[in-house]
């Protein structure tokens, strides 16, 4: 593998929590990073920290594909030889039961986590064949444990674990290594959002529950870049030490 400081990393929804965190841990390790997300006045900093000829920010809808497209299209030469791939834009909305929900806002996760996901992909996997690459796809618990309120979203990183787990058998011998991260409970806007803005609901979802941080998510995102080539990790699932299994809701006469 090329040495980290030849070697760039693309990082959706790096704007905030585990993306943003990520892009900086990267960054702060030699890697040429693409950082993108829908708020340019968000990824501005992380190219004063580190430089331009460090950070690269990438401003597009994840849902709109000829964005995506002209966006990757226009990447400056220093940014185009892809090595690394972190699927991390994506988003819940909605807490409350499936017959309660919000139509549109089904059709927004599933445009953001599974539509956009494999659109990207499907776009870079030429030139991670080319560079022996990697990709990291951003899963979640919600995938693998329903929970009331977890519906399409559960539904969206389910795929995430399966669409990972196909993509490794169809790259067989390719040596492009691909793996799903499946975080529980990280303290990031993602209850801002889930919730459309409710700060109280965000606070009340994190207080005194010890939840994990977006450092640790990127840590292990680290770890997973630094791992010899030889070794593919197909799972990860981390939850905070607080967060455990609940029993099987049974419902009485
Ligand atoms: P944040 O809300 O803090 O960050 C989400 C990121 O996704 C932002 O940078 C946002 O950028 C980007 N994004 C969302 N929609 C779009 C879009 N249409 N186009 C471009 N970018 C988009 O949440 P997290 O950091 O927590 O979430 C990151 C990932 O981690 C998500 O996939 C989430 O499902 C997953 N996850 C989170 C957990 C948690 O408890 N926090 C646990 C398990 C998984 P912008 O709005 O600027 O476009
Ligand atoms: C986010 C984690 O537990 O809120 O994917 O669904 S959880």
């Amino acid at each position: 593998a090329a040495p980290p400081e030849a070697r760039t990393v693309l990082i959706t929804g790096a704007t905030s929590g585990i993306g943003a965190t990520t892009a900086r841990r990267f960054a702060a390790e030699g890697w040429k990073v693409v950082a993108t997300g829908r708020r340019a006045e968000r990824l501005q900093p992380l190219v004063e920290e580190f430089g331009a000829d460090r950070v690269y920010p990438a401003v597009f809808d994840m849902r709109d594909a000829p964005a995506m497209d002209k966006a990757l299209d226009a990447l400056p030469k220093d940014f185009r030889e892809i090595d690394l791939l972190i699927n991390n834009a994506g988003l819940s909305l909605g807490t409350g039961p499936a017959q309660q929900a919000n139509l549109e806002d089904w059709r927004t996760m599933i445009d953001t986590n599974i539509t956009a996901l494999v659109t990207l992909t499907h776009h870079l996997l030429p030139k991670l064949i080319e560079r022996h690459g990697q990709i990291i796809n951003i899963g979640s618990v919600a995938g693998n444990y329903p929970y009331p309120g977890s519906n399409v979203y559960g539904g969206t990183k389910a795929f995430v674990d399966q669409f990972s787990m196909g993509l490794r058998s169809d790259l067989r011998g390719t040596g492009v290594r691909v793996t799903v991260v499946q975080p529980g409970m990280v303290e990031t806007e993602f209850t801002q959002v889930r919730t459309k803005g409710d700060a109280e609901a965000s606070k009340r979802t994190y207080q005194d529950a010890n939840p994990m941080t977006p450092q640790d998510i990127a840590e292990s995102l680290f770890w997973l870049a630094s791992l010899p080539p030889r070794m593919n990790v197909n799972r990860l699932e981390v939850v905070a030490t607080s967060q455990s299994f609940a029993r099987l809701e049974v419902t009485r006469d």
